[in-house]
């Protein structure tokens, strides 16, 4: 069913607690955690805990679920102090972009310059 845990899904498991993970934030519905391979001085995921494939499955289904997902990636913001020199969310959709977990996801980069457009 839609939004169930996904016994094969490796964020599911940072969810149940079942793999490690550095959570820097939780809420009901949202979990934030540093990214294990970072790209920037500040590089924290945001997930639903609930599973959906990408952000846009998530949104489709679940909006309030997808609007706590970027109400939480904007105060990882303000809590790492990034807002001011600014900071970059992103969403991968597709392995073509680059998504190589399938558990929506929005990741806050920051903390250096970011160029645009990105690669
Ligand atoms: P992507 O948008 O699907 O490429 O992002 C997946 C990210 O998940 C990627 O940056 C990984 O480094 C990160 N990650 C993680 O932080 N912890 C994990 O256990 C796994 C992946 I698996």
């Amino acid at each position: 069913m839609a939004g169930e845990q996904q016994a094969d899904c490796l964020f599911c498991k940072i969810v149940a607690g079942e793999i490690p993970a550095t959570i820097v934030r939780e809420t009901d519905t949202t979990v934030a955690f540093r990214d294990i391979n970072p790209h920037a001085p500040t590089h924290v995921l945001v997930i639903p805990k609930a599973h959906y494939p990408d952000a846009a499955s998530l949104a489709a289904a679940e909006p309030g679920v997808a609007a706590d997902v970027l109400r939480e990636a904007g105060q990882v913001a303000i809590d790492e102090k990034i807002v001011d020199s600014g900071y970059r969310l992103v969403l991968n959709t597709g392995s073509g972009a680059g998504q190589t977990v399938f558990h929506a996801h929005a990741h806050v980069l920051g903390g250096r310059g970011l160029n645009w457009p990105p690669g």
